[in-house]
């Protein structure tokens, strides 16, 4: 059976997780790496075992990679999704798909333009339950959604001497917190639930409005302190905190809470999806077991066991019950789909996966969440 060549592009955190989940797919190889050097990606590549290594222009024109994931800054989304579409390689980018919606609407119009298969990093819809949830939705056990409560919890910037790329628009785009978790939030709510956000009313906090951008780099989670004479002060204008309520299409509401400084919440993300039946309560950081709330009876647990799955969410678990899996285990779900269709050879008419158009989706919400903070008023979607 002939692997399909993947090249990956960056390697801080998400693109090692990218690696590792790939490697765990039998029909897929990571052929190669490329980083902003060649010196940069040799010694990335040494690190991570993979043979090959390149600038981005020189993977590209690699005839034998197929598909390319794009782990980059989000100010690199665009040109390198662009660049490699264009090149002929199908396209898993991480979100944020691209700084502006101009930028995502080409992406989405050039993927379908090439047919190629087109997908965004929104791995969290792959832990198991949230699947679980979507079907049991869909086969009317939670009934119409009344109220949602959603929150997106981290202290990685907790203190003003965390710093990292996310802190400057530039690189990052206007919004930081709503952009980098609010956008796996909005998603997965919205893929559990099918109902669309039509009206967001925000309203953001910038707690630690100076930071200490340390003079030498350190990566993503790295919290490594330096010496007071390492830092420069820099002026912060993005989130690190945001709270907005939302109205969606079938005129009930709900409130999202997002922060990068809740001390001692690492990557917390936790919904509360209230219905004319019963209720869901799932927490990420406890990601093998859903809390159902039932209003004339016991309330119950749902354990991530696929004899207690219905059949249509069976498919993104790989161990039975009570041998837990979690983040790592998300992105493999998610690229087995990904790659099914990539060596279908074109993007299928129904994509199971998260695609260019959901990213555009997400970016839709998030400009408008931006827009209703700075007029701090209702925007409408
Ligand atoms: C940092 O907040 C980050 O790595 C996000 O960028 C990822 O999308 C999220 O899955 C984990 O946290």
């Amino acid at each position: 059976m002939e692997k399909v060549k993947v090249g990956v592009v960056g390697t801080g955190f998400i693109g090692p997780a990218h690696i590792e989940a790939l490697r765990r797919l039998p029909n897929v190889e990571v052929a190669a790496l490329c980083e902003v050097t060649v010196e940069l990606a040799k010694q990335k590549a040494e690190g991570l075992g993979i043979q090959r290594y390149y600038t981005f222009e020189d993977l590209l024109k690699q005839d034998d990679i197929k598909s390319v994931h794009i782990c980059t800054p989000n100010f690199l989304h665009y040109s390198q999704s662009k660049a490699a579409l264009e090149a002929g390689k199908h396209v898993v980018c991480e979100k944020p798909l691209a700084k502006d919606l101009k930028e995502a609407e080409e992406l989405v119009q050039l993927a379908a333009q090439t047919g190629l298969v087109n997908a965004v990093h929104f791995n969290l819809r792959y832990y198991p339950l949230a699947r679980q949830m979507k079907v049991m939705r869909e086969k009317g056990d939670l009934g119409e959604v009344y109220s949602i409560i959603g929150s997106y919890l981290q202290d990685w910037l907790f203190y003003e001497t965390d710093y990292n790329w996310r802190l400057e628009p530039d690189k990052s785009g206007d919004s930081r917190a709503i952009a980098d978790i609010g956008s796996h939030l909005m998603d997965v709510l919205e893929y559990i639930t099918g109902l669309k956000t039509v009206a967001v009313m925000a309203d953001f906090n910038t707690i630690h409005k100076t930071r200490k951008k340390p003079l030498k780099p350190v990566e993503t989670y790295s919290g490594k302190m330096l010496q007071p004479e390492d830092y420069a002060d820099v002026p912060i204008n993005t989130e690190d905190h945001a709270n907005v309520l939302l109205r969606f299409d079938n005129g009930n509401r709900g409130v999202i809470t997002v922060s990068q400084v809740s001390a001692g919440r690492k990557n917390q993300m936790k919904l509360e999806i209230a219905g004319s039946k019963k209720t869901f309560a799932w927490n990420s950081e406890a990601p093998n077991e859903l809390w159902i709330g039932n209003r004339d009876g016991y309330n119950e647990t749902l354990m991530r066991d696929p004899s207690l799955f219905y059949p249509e969410a069976r498919s993104v678990i790989s161990f039975p019950g009570g041998h837990n899996e979690g983040f790592p285990d998300t992105s493999k779900q998610m690229f087995k789909e990904v790659y099914a269709a990539i060596e279908a050879g074109k993007q299928p008419e129904a994509p199971t996966f998260p695609t260019f158009a959901d990213g555009y989706r997400e970016l839709l919400i998030c400009e408008k969440i931006l827009e209703s903070n700075r007029k701090q008023g209702w925007v409408e979607i």
